[in-house]
């Protein structure tokens, strides 16, 4: 069986507790008798991570025997959150941690509670990048992840009592990691700044000297599949000094000086980004972008290179998979090595590269599309901009030709595709740049990559063809985000379908074989009481971590993101308001109809993002306000959760009966908390945007709530507000009474919230004077609809049971199949 295949000898529950007790004795140099809850927690990760440790090795040694076509998923970010309890649920040795863990008199519970996540993303991206690596172990395929190893993740939020978001930061590597192995010895030099000189021998090739070196340093996160022995890596690079510091500016007394370089060289991995769908133009930022694309491209072709094939062959053995344009420069980076370094021919380089390299866009909005400017390129990397320049020339003129046969004398569209953007100063663009370098370029979601083939890429579409422009839509990991974070749903599926779980875990599509049990008001009962017992976790929770009592009888409706106009969350609390309007003016026997709601926020603002900081202050106040009105509190309830995590939303997900997804239709690429929800049996109020729409066709239309307008309404509906503005209180006079009760001090001084306000009178980008009243509607809608519990809880249920295309697994074999053409390479066959 497949626990035979996976675990070692050693994992019966007394083995474990002995494993575990030894770490303690050793690897922690500690007393099994004093134990504290933290070093059970270090004691049972090391255990358990020697059990990954040696299906790594087989699985790497597997790799290496077979020599497959590998992928390389690079990735700026991958937002893991805790390993420990996904890798003992991936082992199939949760049961026997539990029992050995409880012998030693310690909880679990209690012992992941210990783990810090490791948070080395912002949002939906990141997390995305961590299900692929589970699936890609999962289905046995030969995939790692490239990113980097910061030494601070997305900062902490604290809120203050006003409302206001405050940033800490995020050390999460102050406790010893237990799931990084250094590789101390696998490293590399990279360079930035010094020159470049061309040959002018007749080739394209240049001499890159001079400048800073820093040492790229290599830690291994292993990423172990579910029910299966492969074990795949995530590398993760570290920057240090290539020298420990300036030995003669230390000896003349320049303290600060000897060790200036250094601290810029350890500067480079130190923190994430904290912007979310913005770009940023910061030195430091391109900075990390090229060493960690350079260390990985390294990486690579050593690994290659043992092969002993022809260079030629690049293609056959390397897929590289760019996770937004992120990581582009592997671009040029890879020409540098192929004609600098390998003496190849321009064109023949060129088409290894292209042959490579695949991209994904994650996103259509024009503020996260990716420019530097030339002038900080041709410094920072001034081999790199010539390189860039010569594409431009080579390929582009190549390609420009062609369009200047179909297309004569277009010369907006010769610079509309160029890759270098005119203006003071030129900027390079580098989703043009990932377009032409790639062989293939896909959206995440159908609206998305169709959005993308007519609009930011659509000349690029006309000129090279629709068939290097597809969709894979976006998935989740079910490990995570069913089994792990919903075990007692987990169980009832098992239970019901009489099917293990590590067999629908990994067909996700079993879980139809639910809908006939809608009809049985027993199964029926058993499902409400898991999601009730969910509401109850979740308010333990917030009761001990905040103190606040949740009604737990409430319907729960939960919108937890990034903080950002497009997504919305204004409208949320917005119609948050209206709805304690409408409250308030009911009379004590209507409000007796009324079904509780207890409303959920979550998730964190860029630290220089003013309105989204706004929103926050407006979320927090309101709570402050309606949560102690004794007319209303029963009834209608507000939290904003603070510092949003992979953890919280573990705890929060399963206990939706309503989520909120409403973003500005075609302006989500695809979302994927949407599926989180669905797949735990919450129903859906969204906008027919990104993945909303294909999960609506899976779920069936009658089980979410549409509202909103179309996206090819919205361009309009923008330049009517721009030339033809209609007074609020004429366009949405609902709204306008929710801003009057602002602006009247009822949720603290307006004057704080008047430029968030102002930005819907005056422009309203995001359209939600077009949307609010839809949207009340549709919430009108679920009131309703939650009435009749009966049904609610069969909507529920079909929702569940036809999520099956949403699983990760899904995605990554289309892009096995259809992109980077790799075969699973399973351990031991
Ligand atoms: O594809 C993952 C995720 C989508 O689900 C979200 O809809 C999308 O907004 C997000 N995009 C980005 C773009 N970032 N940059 N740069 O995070 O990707």
């Amino acid at each position: 069986t497949w626990k035979d295949a996976i675990r070692g000898p050693d994992t019966d529950t007394t083995s474990i507790t002995k494993s575990v007790v030894n770490h303690v004795q050793t690897s922690l140099a500690r007393q099994a008798y004093n134990l504290d809850t933290s070093g059970a927690y270090q004691a049972a990760a090391l255990s358990v991570r020697d059990n990954l440790i040696l299906n790594w090795n087989d699985t790497q040694l597997q790799y290496t025997r077979k020599a497959p076509k590998r992928a390389y998923y690079l990735s700026l970010e991958f937002l893991m959150g805790r390993t420990l309890d996904n890798a003992m649920l991936n082992l199939g040795l949760k049961d026997n941690y539990k029992e050995s863990v409880d012998k030693l008199g310690f909880n679990m519970e209690d012992l992941l509670e210990q783990e810090r996540d490791a948070a080395l993303g912002n949002g939906g991206l990141g997390r995305l990048a961590a299900c692929y690596l589970d699936s890609s172990a999962s289905q046995e395929l030969p995939v790692w992840g490239y990113g980097l190893r910061y030494r601070y993740g997305i900062f902490q939020q604290l809120i203050s009592p006003e409302g206001q978001q405050l940033e800490a930061p995020d050390p999460w590597l102050e406790m010893q990691n237990p799931w990084e192995l250094p590789r101390l010895d696998v490293n590399y030099e990279i360079r930035f700044y010094g020159q470049a000189e061309r040959l002018n021998d007749g080739t394209p090739r240049a001499h890159w000297t001079g400048g800073q070196e820093v040492l790229a340093v290599a830690y291994d996160v292993m990423i172990p599949g579910c029910y299966t022995k492969s074990t795949n890596n995530l590398r993760l690079w570290e920057s240090k000094p290539k020298r420990g510091f300036d030995l003669n500016s230390f000896n003349a007394g320049n303290y600060e000086g000897a060790v200036g370089e250094s601290n810029s060289a350890f500067a480079i991995t130190s923190v994430l980004y904290p912007n979310d769908q913005t770009t940023f133009g910061k030195e430091l930022r391109l900075k990390q972008q090229y060493f960690w694309t350079a260390a990985s491209l390294a990486d690579m072709i050593r690994r290659f290179k043992n092969l002993g094939k022809p260079i030629t062959d690049i293609p056959d053995y390397i897929a590289i998979q760019l996770n937004d344009t992120h990581p582009t420069l592997v671009i040029p980076e890879l020409m540098r090595i192929l004609v600098d370094e390998e003496d190849l021919d321009w064109d023949v380089a060129w088409k290894i590269t292209t042959n490579t390299v695949f991209y994904t866009n994650h996103t259509v909005l024009p503020e996260a599309l990716e420019k530097w400017p030339v002038p900080l390129m041709e410094h920072l990397l001034p081999r790199h901009m010539q390189i860039i320049f010569d594409i431009n020339m080579y390929a582009l003129s190549h390609f420009l030709q062609t369009v200047e046969r179909k297309f004569p004398n277009d010369r907006d569209r010769l610079a509309r595709m160029s890759l270098i953007e005119e203006g003071y100063p030129q900027q390079v663009r580098m989703a043009h740049l990932a377009c032409i370098g790639s062989k293939k370029v896909n959206g995440v979601a159908e609206l998305h990559s169709d959005l993308v083939r007519t609009t930011i890429l659509k000349d690029f579409v006309e000129l090279e063809g629709i068939s290097k422009f597809s969709n894979v839509t976006n998935g989740i990991t079910p490990r995570r985000w069913l089994d792990q974070c919903n075990p007692e749903l987990s169980a009832l599926i098992s239970k019901t379908l009489k099917v293990d779980k590590s067999v629908w875990l990994k067909d996700l599509d079993r879980l139809e074989g639910l809908l006939p049990f809608t009809e049985d008001a027993a199964f029926r009962e058993e499902w409400a009481a898991v999601k009730q017992h969910n509401k109850e976790r979740l308010a333990a929770h917030v009761k001990a971590t905040l103190g606040l009592d949740i009604n737990t009888h409430a319907m729960f409706d939960v919108q937890i993101k990034r903080l950002h106009e497009y997504k919305r969350q204004t409208l949320n609390i917005l119609g948050v308001i209206h709805r304690y309007i409408t409250l308030k003016a009911m009379s004590p026997e209507e409000r007796k109809k009324v079904n509780p709601r207890v409303v959920f926020f979550a998730g964190k603002a860029a630290p220089g993002y003013y309105i989204a900081k706004i929103t926050i202050r407006l979320i927090v106040n309101v709570a402050n306000i309606i949560n102690v009105d004794p007319d209303t509190k029963d009834l209608l309830s507000l939290y904003f959760l603070p510092d949003y995590s992979v953890s919280l939303a573990e705890i929060l997900i399963p206990t939706s009966d309503i989520s909120q997804h409403i973003s500005t239709a075609g302006t989500e690429a695809s979302g994927t908390s949407n599926m989180k929800f669905c797949l735990n049996g919450g129903l859906l109020v969204g906008t027919v945007d990104g993945a909303n729409i294909e999960i609506a066709e899976s779920v069936g239309e009658e089980n979410v709530f549409f509202f909103g307008h179309l996206t090819p309404a919205v361009e309009d509906l923008r330049h009517e507000h721009r030339y033809h503005p209609v007074p609020l209180e004429q366009k949405c006079p609902a709204l306008a009474r929710v801003f009057e009760k602002i602006s009247s001090g009822a949720f603290g001084d307006a004057g704080v919230y008047e430029p968030l306000l102002a930005t819907i009178r005056t422009g309203d980008y995001y359209l939600i004077t077009e949307d609010f009243d839809s949207y009340i509607q549709a919430l009108a809608m679920v009131d309703e609809a939650y009435l009749d519990r009966t049904e609610w809880v069969k909507k529920s249920i079909r929702t569940t049971a036809r999520m099956g295309k949403f699983s990760s697994d899904r995605c990554i074999m289309e892009y096995a199949d259809s992109y980077w053409n790799i075969e699973p390479c399973p351990v031991g066959k």
